[in-house]
């Protein structure tokens, strides 16, 4: 009997402890008309109902990201473990808002000086009573979130914009960076939609925090700091939470090398549409089409079939290293015309947020998959290097100087629809990366003339 009541309460401690660290799906802005009891109460809601129910939810609306948002970032020190006496105030000045490289210059570059993150504040290094070893990043970022709050130097009320006494992360995004060395105890960074522990904090001011914010280490590059505000733009992880294939490897900020800290490559043009930063042209007619290089040129190409989906359909752009991020410390692997092949519709329990199953888990059919030049098949089984976890990206996964147009009987890839039905897509790039690339475009079956 004893037995029995320990096991229940242990079940009910497990569960209380599952739910109060679920991170929540509700984008930002979604809410701003709610009182924070009804926030409360819908947050509990949802976890218990996503956790009985296993329901799927549609994928999120992300919204255009125009402008400029304030960021605020919160320093803390373990109490057994100080911070590098480099890694003052200046040092994340720089890292954040300073010259190139930069979380800010780089999202100045990838907008095309449509968005970027300026400063807020930079608070701390506040001092813990937690060590390193018993880090629990929850409960450091609840005492962040708690000190920032007392602090009268910061001026919380003039960041609502909305004025609804709630500061959500499209009014101030936050960040939590703790000290600590990669050698001691490496940590990924990560994203908290909403931490139950964090929601809530009452500012000196009288604001409320959403409670969505970030994670970090100190010893991060600009890179990792860069992908989790990604997140704070509600954008998904590319890359396979599985880590049996690559997702879309190096090919977006929201991809592989993360952790490692090496990558700070461009956005894909489907988050750089998704954030209002490219309007794309949508292919109606068959011809050649001039495709400017993407780091300069908000421009990309969308061929579809709407008699079959339109949530399914190929996205183009010119990637090109130039000057640009994707020409930095770790350069792009491949530059040339990318073909990404995307599916919205594709089943999604839960996103975006940090645990399974991601939007690109699934190798043989990811909600954006690049179609590359070397693969042996479509949509099978390591299908391509990414797939197989051979590499996150080589230089023969970009189409130019093609020896082959890429369509629906091409070989090796072809443009088959996930269902394996066929269609008029066709992809021809004959000519070497450039700046300005000609490709021709078919959407109605035809191939460029003389071939
Ligand atoms: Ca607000
Ligand atoms: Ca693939
Ligand atoms: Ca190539
Ligand atoms: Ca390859
Ligand atoms: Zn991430």
């Amino acid at each position: 009997m004893k037995n029995i009541k320990v096991l229940f309460a242990v079940s009910v401690a497990m569960f209380l402890l599952i739910i109060s660290t679920m991170p929540s799906v509700v984008a930002y802005g979604n809410d701003s008309n709610t009182s924070f009891i009804n926030l409360g109460k819908s947050f509990l809601f949802r976890r218990l109902s996503l956790l009985f129910s296993n329901q799927i939810l549609p994928f999120p609306t992300i919204s255009k990201a125009l402008g400029e948002c304030p960021l605020l970032l919160l320093l803390v020190e373990f109490s057994d473990v100080s911070h590098y006496p480099e890694h003052d105030i200046e040092y994340f000045e720089q890292l954040l808002f300073g010259d190139t490289p930069s979380v800010s210059d780089y999202y100045q570059e990838v907008s095309y000086e449509k968005f970027t993150f300026t400063k807020a504040e930079i608070l701390g290094w506040y001092s813990s009573h937690h060590t390193l070893k018993e880090r629990s990043r929850d409960g450091i970022t609840r005492e962040a979130f708690r000190k920032a709050a007392r602090d009268k130097s910061f001026p919380f009320a003039s960041y609502d914009q909305n004025g609804d006494g709630i500061l959500t992360a499209n009014e101030l995004a936050i960040l939590v960076c703790t000290s600590g060395v990669s050698s001691e105890k490496p940590q990924g960074a990560y994203h908290n939609w909403r931490l139950w522990g964090t929601l809530g904090v009452k500012t000196w001011d009288g604001m409320i925090l959403s409670g969505e914010h970030s994670v970090l280490q100190e010893w991060q590059t600009w890179m990792v700091f860069a992908h989790e505000l990604g997140h704070s733009l509600q954008l998904p992880d590319l890359y396979d939470y599985t880590r049996q294939s690559q997702g879309l490897g190096v090919y977006s900020l929201m991809g592989n090398g993360n952790l490692d800290g090496i990558n700070g490559h461009h956005f894909t043009a489907w988050e750089k549409i998704k954030l209002g930063w490219i309007e794309p042209t949508i292919v109606t007619e068959d011809g050649w089409h001039v495709v400017h290089d993407s780091e300069t040129h908000p421009e990309a190409f969308i061929l579809q079939d709407p008699s079959h989906s339109s949530d399914e359909y190929f996205l183009v752009e010119n990637r090109f290293r130039g000057t640009s991020y994707d020409n930095g410390m770790f350069p792009l692997p491949d530059e040339g015309i990318a073909i990404y092949h995307i599916d919205e519709s594709i089943p999604c329990p839960l996103r975006p947020r940090t645990w399974f199953p991601g939007v690109n888990d699934v190798e043989c059919h990811k909600m954006i998959d690049i179609e590359c030049a070397d693969s042996f098949s479509s949509h099978f089984k390591d299908a391509d290097d990414l797939d197989a976890n051979k590499n996150q990206g080589d230089e023969f996964d970009f189409w130019d100087n093609s020896t082959y147009g890429f369509h629906s009987n091409s070989i090796p890839c072809n443009s088959r629809w996930y269902d394996g039905g066929e269609n008029n897509i066709g992809i021809y790039v004959y000519s070497a990366p450039a700046r300005n690339m000609t490709v021709y475009f078919s959407v109605n079956g035809t191939v460029p003339g003389g071939l």
